[in-house]
């Protein structure tokens, strides 16, 4: 099985100052609260004093708005100040005042959220932790690192490499997503099959309390059941309730033979028999298995040099990664496998990385769907859960939907692609849908349509991008009254001015 060489897919990120909405003006309902003070030259003078010269941005409007705007281009906010601390005295400092005075604070760590999160609805100041980028310690016995919150993933993951050790996450992103965004979202990733979530491979976190309370809590134990296990409130709290400065986590020893391989499939119920089959032929090596739709494919080339890697195309592919310690042993198990694919009928087609650059290659196919769609002009980015058997009766049951609502199918319909993607072996659909503008009535037709749809099959709203400010009226979809009760009595108690990460997660209190 030959692979045609693909070339890697560089996307154009860069952003237009003046073609950006606000969000307040695009999603017309924000309204400030109105508690919360406005920032004056003596707060300035104050944070200066802190960050020192080089540690803030004020008033200078291109200088702000990388910091005032997501990854998407879709929100932006108004902040005037970005704070840029080096040390978790100067994260306690700033959030102490900040209590204090009631000035309203967004954590920001490489900006890369796919849900708004990461950037102000208003004034709020942005808290970069991108100052904060030093490793810590590493136990290469134990394979347990300490680090900065504000490091970025792929330099740990480098830095990692060369002592034989990976992170046991890893995603699109991670050229500049930090560790600390990734625990603050509880990011899930491409590997998230193997290693599992950050709920188990983080041992410990340093945070600073909306007071400026340092809760050192960055043990380096696997076991430790003394009682309530704190860390595990932070991760996923999307910056609501703390910011992260210091992160202990488990990582796995990096793997001596990788394999990649691509399969061309006709129905999603082979993608399942694939999956199934993975799981009992690769079993212990298996380690990742995503899948994608021709549909992501096509907007694939549409924005990037045309790559074919397979002659013919196919309605599904799948992305099989193995990671093991013997090659022979690998070889022979994956080669066992696809040939068992391919004669049972379930892939008609396949492809196996011959070395590192190919495996590069096929990585970046499966990376590369966010940035191609980021350069439609509008998106709707739903990331949800379900069980595996439901994943693409939701993309069709939405294709018919929006044909039904009459905004799709037609040659002038908003609506240009509803194109799939994901994990599969989590049961994560990445669901976008791409539009030539973003208008009420596609909107009324997918939310909260969608949602219902996915509670009604038990799964989730947000599977691992969060809630931030683009899904967290739709909470109630999938946390009970009694969860979301206990979710704001926790945020009441640990940011009680509520100056951490204000409109996000739970909007109201
Ligand atoms: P930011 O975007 O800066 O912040 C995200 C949220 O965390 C915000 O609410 C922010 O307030 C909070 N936050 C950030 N740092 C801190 C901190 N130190 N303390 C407290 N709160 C903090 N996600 C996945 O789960 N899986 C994927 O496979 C995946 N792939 C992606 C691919 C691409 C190309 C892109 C652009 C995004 C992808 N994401 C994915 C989204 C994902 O959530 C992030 O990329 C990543 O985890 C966010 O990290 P960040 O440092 O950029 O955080
Ligand atoms: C991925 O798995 C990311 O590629 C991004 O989580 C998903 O673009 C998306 O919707
Ligand atoms: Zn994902």
């Amino acid at each position: 099985m030959p692979l045609i060489q693909a070339t890697r897919y560089y996307a154009n990120t860069t952003k237009n100052q003046k073609t950006v909405e606000y969000t307040v003006d695009k999603f017309p309902g924000y309204v400030r609260h109105d508690h919360f003070k406005k920032l004056s030259k003596e707060d300035v003078e104050f944070f200066k004093s802190v960050v020192g010269d080089n540690g803030y941005i004020y008033n200078n409007e291109d200088d702000l708005f990388p910091f005032n705007t997501d990854w998407m281009n879709k929100f932006r906010g108004k902040s005037q100040l970005v704070l840029k601390p080096k040390t978790t005295q100067q994260v306690s400092d700033i959030l102490k005042y900040c209590n204090e005075q009631k000035l309203a604070v967004v954590p920001q760590g490489g900006n890369t959220g796919l849900v708004g999160g990461s950037v102000p609805v208003f004034d709020e100041i942005v808290l970069s932790l991108q100052a904060m980028n030093k490793i810590r310690g590493f136990d290469s016995v134990s394979g347990i690192l300490t680090a900065d919150a504000g490091c970025v993933l792929e330099v740990l993951d480098n830095w990692l490499a060369e002592k034989g050790y990976m992170m046991p996450l890893d995603l699109g992103a991670k050229g500049s997503c930090h560790i600390g965004g990734n625990i603050a979202t509880n990011a899930g990733g491409l590997r998230l099959l193997r290693y599992g979530s950050l709920h188990g491979t983080v041992l410990g976190l340093e945070v600073v309390l909306a007071d400026g309370t340092v809760l050192d809590n960055m043990s380096t134990l696997r076991k430790d059941n003394t009682g309530y296990d704190l860390k595990q409130l932070f991760i996923g709290s999307e910056g609501t309730i703390g910011v992260i400065t210091g992160v202990s986590i488990l990582t796995p020893h990096r793997s001596k033979a990788v394999n990649v391989a691509m399969l061309g499939l006709n129905s999603f119920e082979d993608v399942q028999k694939a999956f199934k089959q993975s799981r009992s032929e690769l079993s212990e090596i298996l380690s990742a298995f995503e899948f994608w739709d021709i549909n992501a494919l096509q907007m694939f080339k549409k924005h990037a040099t045309p790559k074919a890697v397979m002659e013919q195309e196919y309605p599904f592919y799948v992305l099989i990664e193995t990671s093991g310690s013997n090659k022979d042993h690998d070889d022979e198990k994956l080669t066992n496998y696809l040939e068992k694919m391919m004669t049972d009928g379930v892939a008609q087609d396949g492809v196996v990385a011959q070395d590192e650059t190919q495996i590069r290659s096929l990585w970046s196919l499966r990376e590369g769907f966010t940035e191609a769609m980021g350069k439609e002009p509008a998106v709707y980015k739903y990331d949800i859960s379900m069980p595996v058997n439901k994943i693409y009766e939701c993309v069709q049951d939405m294709r018919q939907h929006l044909k039904d609502g009459g905004v799709y199918g037609q040659e002038d319909s908003p609506v240009t692609d509803v194109v799939a993607y994901g994990h599969v072996g989590d049961g994560n659909l990445h669901l976008n849908i791409a539009a030539k503008r973003l208008d009420p009535k596609t909107s009324s037709l997918i939310e909260p349509y969608l949602f219902e749809w996915v509670a009604k099959h038990q799964g989730s709203i947000s599977a691992e991008h969060g809630l931030g400010v683009a899904k967290n009226e739709f909470l109630g979809y999938s946390k009970s009254p009694v969860m979301i009760q206990l979710m704001k009595t926790t945020k009441n108690m640990l940011d009680p001015n509520h100056i951490l990460n204000p409109y996000k997660v739970i909007s109201n209190f």
